[in-house]
């Protein structure tokens, strides 16, 4: 997929872009038929509910140990607009799936940045990343959907603090104060990503983001894939490969039919 000069200053403005229904329902089936199985296994990688400690919030590193994720890591509709986007090559330094449980159990995120832990802990040099995110699941206004900031990229890297729930859970939450949040959604808005199953969004790292607990019934599973400038690889290592990839080896695409 190549993207117009117009979806590039909207994603220079905005901080990301959204495609409805990049996917089709077949391919993005092929995914949904790996989501059990991904959240059964035991492993570190698999990080918990606070409040629900049967229910995963995170599998991280998703595109190791599933097929299909790895097609959708390498699909071009992915690849190729993220490759434009930061005009590099890109490797994979983080993936995750957040199944974002219903009935409460997927819990609320706090409103952050991606980048603070990227720079602060594993070492990355510029905010030369994005967040590729792939609807597992339809994303509506009930299924608490991701809400972003548009245009809080502007300002760059924010002051923010280790979450609390973060601390010693295998993941790195660092959260913005409410002052800061105030002023930000009052001089821009707040935008709920909203789509069906097999929609697609582009957010740079700095992009302030959130999303409140799904208390609906239903599952709202998202993919996020964070690649990452090859230029600008980590130097830092402390963390494990599911959370900061070391294979800095630039990625390819696969066919466009590779989910078919
Ligand atoms: O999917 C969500 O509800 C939020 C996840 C998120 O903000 C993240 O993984 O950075």
């Amino acid at each position: 997929m190549k993207l117009s000069a117009e979806n590039i200053s909207q994603f220079n403005d905005q901080g990301y872009l959204f495609f409805p229904e990049l996917f089709s329902k077949n391919e993005i089936a092929k995914l949904q038929n790996e989501v059990p199985s991904i959240l059964n296994r035991t492993g570190p990688e698999i990080v918990r509910e606070k409040h629900d400690s049967k229910a995963a919030r995170l599998a991280f590193g998703v595109h190791s140990y599933s097929n299909p994720f790895e097609h959708m890591l390498r699909h071009p509709r992915m690849l190729e607009p993220v490759k434009q986007l930061l005009n590099d090559e890109v490797y994979l330094h983080q993936s995750r799936l957040n199944p974002k449980y219903g009935f409460g159990s997927g819990a609320s995120w706090d409103w952050h940045q991606d980048y603070p832990p990227f720079q602060y802990i594993d070492g990355m040099k510029e905010p030369k990343c994005i967040m590729a995110t792939v609807f597992i699941d339809d994303c509506t206004a009930v299924t608490s959907p991701l809400l972003v900031i548009p245009g809080s990229h502007k300002y760059g890297l924010f002051e923010s603090k280790l979450h609390e729930d973060a601390k010693g859970k295998g993941y790195a939450l660092h959260h913005i104060d409410n002052t800061l949040l105030e002023k930000l959604a009052n001089e821009s808005t707040i935008e709920p990503l909203i789509g069906p199953a097999g929609s697609a969004a582009f957010v740079l790292c700095t992009l302030v983001h959130g999303s409140a607990n799904n208390v609906s019934p239903w599952r709202r599973a998202v993919l996020y894939m964070n690649y990452n400038a090859v230029s600008n690889a980590c130097t830092e290592s402390s963390r494990p490969w599911f959370q900061n990839n070391r294979d800095f080896t630039p990625l390819n695409s696969l066919g466009d039919d590779c989910l078919e």
